[in-house]
């Protein structure tokens, strides 16, 4: 398999972590530097993918998957590693991670509006209006989700530690720990283990 990669890209860092935890990582050759953004797909494998996106895999029979939802699970199965768990914790696996996925996008479009955006045609409520979708997730997170993120390692969680990195990142003066103790110290140990270390991004 062939991982279309970007170290920065914490959707590519979700599957790097998923492969770490499974234990597949050394079935995978990984393209660096493969990324674009939306005015320029440079490195982007546009063939493999039309969104231009990164993470794409493309499987030994040529087949391509993305997005970093589609390569988890396809990993997942693949290794057997059961992230993706059965029963009631499925669903709570998949919402947890779409949570986190949703957090990603609004603090990637915040980077994108600062980043490609000019100057003069930046729209401060706009990035406000991001803000305030992955703080309210943050909250929910908080206040409903530390029992179930107590439990075992599943890609919810792997997609959440990736988010919250991402936040440090990209975001770190919002300062997300200052009213959020249960989840900073949750993501403490999450942010220790061999799996995040070895995929930590380049500083900002
Ligand atoms: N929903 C996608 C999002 C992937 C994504 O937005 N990746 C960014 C890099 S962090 C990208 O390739 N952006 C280029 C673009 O939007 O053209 C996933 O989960 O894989």
């Amino acid at each position: 398999m062939t991982l279309y990669h970007s170290h920065s890209s914490p959707y590519v860092r979700k599957v790097m972590v998923l492969a770490h935890e499974a234990g597949i990582l050394d079935q995978i050759t990984i393209v660096e530097n493969a990324s674009g953004t939306p005015l320029d797909a440079g490195n982007a494998p546009v063939a493999a993918n039309p969104l231009g996106k990164v993470p794409t895999l493309t499987r030994g029979d040529g087949a391509a998957l993305y997005d970093s939802r589609v390569i988890c699970q396809y990993l997942d199965a693949r290794a057997g590693s059961g992230f993706l768990p059965e029963g009631a914790r499925r669903w709570d696996a998949l919402v947890l991670e779409a949570t986190a996925d949703g957090m990603l996008d609004a603090a990637l479009l915040m980077v994108y509006e600062a980043r490609l955006r000019p100057e003069e045609l930046r729209f401060a409520p706009f990035v406000e209006g991001q803000w305030a979708k992955i703080a309210r997730a943050l909250d929910v997170v908080e206040e409903r989700w530390m029992a179930y993120l107590a439990g075992p390692l599943c890609l919810g969680q792997i997609a959440l530690a990736c988010a919250l990195g991402y936040l440090d990142l990209r975001h770190g003066a919002r300062d997300w720990r200052a009213t959020r103790p249960a989840l900073a110290a949750w993501f403490a140990k999450m942010d220790a283990r061999e799996s995040l270390r070895q995929t930590r991004p380049p500083a900002a």
